[in-house]
């Protein structure tokens, strides 16, 4: 069970996070990745693939070539979470220095 982010909290929250921002036309957070390579970019992804799993929280995202576009919103509120922040810190420390 979780309730959807709002407020100073949720301020606080994204602010925190370095490079994700607001999502436009819903609540949601984004960042986009870039590697410097395919193959740097779809380790990531497995690595973060991996650790959604565990959380049973997972990423919408979109591939390139070396570019990865994350979209983290939770279902069950339509809105932002705790849930969405926790996954955004994994991804952070899986892209390590390779994020741009
Ligand atoms: N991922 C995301 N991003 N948001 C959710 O609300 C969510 C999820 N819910 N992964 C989980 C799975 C839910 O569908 C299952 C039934 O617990």
């Amino acid at each position: 069970m979780s309730e959807r982010l709002v407020g100073a909290a949720r301020h606080a929250a994204i602010k925190e996070l370095q490079g994700w921002a607001e999502v436009e036309d819903r609540d949601a957070i984004r960042k986009t990745f870039h590697f410097g390579s395919f193959s740097e970019a779809w380790g990531f992804m497995n690595r973060v693939a991996l650790a959604a799993e565990k959380m049973d929280h997972h990423p919408e995202w979109f591939n390139v070539y070396n570019r990865v576009e994350i979209i983290l919103s939770s279902h069950d509120v339509e809105g932002l979470s705790e849930r969405d922040i926790k996954l955004a810190h994994a991804i952070e420390a899986m892209a390590a220095a390779r994020d741009k």
